[in-house]
């Protein structure tokens, strides 16, 4: 039997748990069996049951004889929750389906399933799980949120005028992406000059969106609590991060954060973000943090707009600002993976060269 229909349903269903799941995978599960599908489940968010028990949960005959359908390994250790695995043996479930295996060092689900007596077949639609887990993929490898850069550029490559002006460089169909990424990523990062420039709110709206953790990296020690950011916080995740000694009361979260040439310590940033799980971030600038990211080598990945206008003079600004590569072979390299169009602008998704996926 071909798997590959029910594998898609168990992604449609692994995706709605996008940006809540936080380091967490996304997964989703079905239960199928007499040629039908029985129960459907999906991991919700972080502190929530894991798909295959939502699955059963969801159940309302016996699972004996059916084949459980998961686009990730069900787990074999205690975590929030006990292992999957015991769940799925107890219900005497007969094969087990999936997608990508757990690349969690603690979990090896496959042979206690296998021990029990279970069928598994793994590898269905395995490239499109992967993409579709890349941060929790990425998480587990490199024990850091996922860092991608965003921004809108002209053809002639400048984010913004010489007076700093960016509104509105790309479509709205290209802002409408954004909100979805915005959604999709756990926090959103910015510079402090952005925020003084822009006063943007760095919330995610489109319908169903979850509004992301909201950081704002600044090295002075005063900071005017008037902005957007601050006014949109009754869900507390706003989040100052810096390396000066900054008092601002009650309200805001402050992470005091190791100094590197005085500058905030970007490394000392994804640590300390990763505490709160958070598992991937987006850096909406602006130039000298982008510029920070990259020559720290911590941009995984960038989504790049670019708009059909050219703005010309030499004080205007490019997405990256600092000291530059001298010779071109020194220049950081990346691998444009997609090319997409909205409406009159082009989105290069464009991945660091040591990513393999
Ligand atoms: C599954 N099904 O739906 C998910 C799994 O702290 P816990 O107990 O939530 O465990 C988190 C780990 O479990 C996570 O790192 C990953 O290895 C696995 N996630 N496993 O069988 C699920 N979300
Ligand atoms: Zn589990």
């Amino acid at each position: 039997m071909n798997y590959d229909n029910l594998m898609r349903e168990c992604f449609d269903l692994a995706l709605k748990g996008s940006g809540k799941v936080l380091t967490n995978p996304m997964v989703g599960a079905v239960l199928y069996k007499d040629g039908k599908i029985i129960a459907r489940g999906y991991h919700k968010s972080y502190y929530d049951d894991h798909a295959e028990i939502d699955c059963f949960n969801n159940l309302n005959e016996s699972a004996e004889g059916a084949t459980l359908v998961v686009n990730l390994e069900p787990c074999s250790h205690f975590g929030k929750h006990p292992p999957c695995v015991d769940e799925v043996i107890r219900r005497k479930v007969k094969r087990v389906v999936i997608s990508n295996t757990d690349t969690n060092p603690k979990v090896d689900g496959i042979s206690k399933l296998k021990e029990a007596g279970i069928e598994v077949i793994t590898g269905v639609l395995e490239e499109e799980g992967e993409k579709l887990n890349e941060k929790f993929f990425f998480n587990m490898k490199y024990n850091r949120p996922l860092v991608a850069l965003k921004y809108a550029q002209s053809l002639d490559g400048k984010i913004a005028t010489e007076n700093f002006d960016s509104k509105w460089i790309s479509n709205e169909e290209s802002r409408l992406f954004v909100h979805k990424l915005r959604s999709d990523y756990d926090a959103i990062i910015v510079g402090r000059n952005t925020l003084e420039t822009d006063n943007p709110r760095l919330t995610s709206r489109i319908t169903n969106g979850v509004d992301p953790f909201r950081v704002i990296v600044t090295s002075k020690a005063k900071l005017d609590l008037g902005y957007e950011v601050f006014k949109e916080n009754s869900d507390n995740k706003t989040i100052i991060a810096t390396n000066s000694k900054i008092d601002l009361g009650e309200g805001v979260k402050v992470l005091t954060l190791k100094d590197k040439n005085g500058s905030v310590d970007l490394n000392d940033l994804l640590d300390r973000i990763y505490e709160l799980n958070i598992g991937s971030v987006l850096v909406e600038g602006g130039s000298v943090l982008n510029n920070s990211f990259l020559e720290a080598d911590l941009v995984d990945k960038i989504y790049q707009f670019m708009a059909p206008i050219v703005v010309s003079g030499k004080n205007s600004r490019s997405a990256f600002v600092g000291k530059g590569a001298k010779l071109i072979k020194d220049a950081k390299r990346f691998r444009i993976d997609e090319i997409k169009r909205f409406g009159s602008d082009v989105m290069f998704e464009v991945n660091n060269v040591y990513r393999n996926s």
